[in-house]
């Protein structure tokens, strides 16, 4: 970990917001259209699964197996419950879930509104439910770099544990297309003096319990463990970021995929009411 310390001080940091309270409009114009990685350290401390997802909760709840990576990235995999990973797990594998969505979990969380989703729950196309993960990782465990799913943005709430975020501004996208290699996590960490000094050098981010990341979906990042972690994440597509993953469908062609996303930003639209909603301090919703 000291090696990691000094790369925190060496490394620039995406913004820190601390606000008590944060309303969509501020979070949209702050953020969320000028397309700006965020940790919010303050708005999010008191949602309830940060006391409610301790392991052994967690570990009753979700009984059945689940398909557990190795992160390293050479594709081994495992199929294991949590309480198996938990007490077994090779090192550096990941166990990641949608089961939060339904059943007993279900009811422990809310979507924040704040990052509406207009793909989730849309009467447009044929959707697959919520863009929305449990990541349960132990220490040593990694998200390797890459963009988000469709390039949509993401919001990562850590319940509990500690990981460091390596974030590229997207200036950078085009060299680190190149040699994807060059820019990874594995690199950055097996020699962090050199990652210190690199021409093209990530952002860095520590979060920690009850701190909220915000990553637009045009920066690539990785993320690492560095003490066992619970997450909370979801994906979402809303009128901040529709223009950039409709971009992701056009650039494949698949010409039903591009009338599903052109109908779900049409529905998107129509139903938008840019209502107030706040969290944190003051819930003025
Ligand atoms: O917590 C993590 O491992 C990072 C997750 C992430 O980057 C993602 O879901 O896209």
């Amino acid at each position: 970990m000291t090696q990691l310390d000094s790369l925190v001080g060496r490394l620039n940091n995406i913004t820190i917001d601390s606000s008590p309270g944060l309303t969509k409009e501020r979070f949209n114009e702050m953020y969320g259209y000028p397309g700006l990685p965020v940790l919010f350290t303050q708005a999010f401390r008191e949602l309830p699964i940060r006391e409610k997802w301790t392991p052994g909760y967690l570990m009753n709840a979700l009984p059945e197996k689940e398909a557990v990576e190795d992160s390293a990235g050479n594709g081994r995999m495992l199929y294991q419950n949590l309480e198996d990973y938990l007490r077994e797990g090779p090192a550096g594998y990941y166990y990641k879930t949608s089961r939060h969505c339904e059943g007993a979990l279900s009811g422990d969380w809310v979507p924040l509104d704040l990052f509406d989703c207009w793909y989730a729950g849309t009467k447009a196309g044929t959707p697959r439910g919520r863009l929305s993960w449990l990541y349960v990782g132990k220490t040593g465990s990694q998200s390797e770099l890459h963009r988000d799913i469709w390039w949509t943005s993401a919001w990562n709430y850590l319940v509990s544990g500690l990981k460091v975020w390596f974030i590229y501004p997207p200036v950078y996208n085009d060299f680190i297309k190149e040699d994807m290699d060059a820019f990874c996590v594995k690199k950055i960490l097996e020699n962090p003096d050199a990652a210190a000094e690199m021409t093209y050098r990530p952002l860095i981010c520590v979060q920690r319990p009850g701190d909220l990341i915000f990553i637009p979906g045009h920066y690539y990042h990785g993320v690492y463990n560095i003490a066992d972690s619970i997450s909370l994440t979801e994906n979402f597509v809303n009128e901040t970021n529709y223009d950039l993953v409709r971009t992701w469908f056009r650039s494949r062609g698949n010409r039903k995929n591009i009338n599903s996303i052109e109908a779900i930003v049409k529905e998107g639209f129509s139903n938008n009411a840019f209502t107030t909603k706040t969290y944190g301090h003051g819930h003025e919703n």
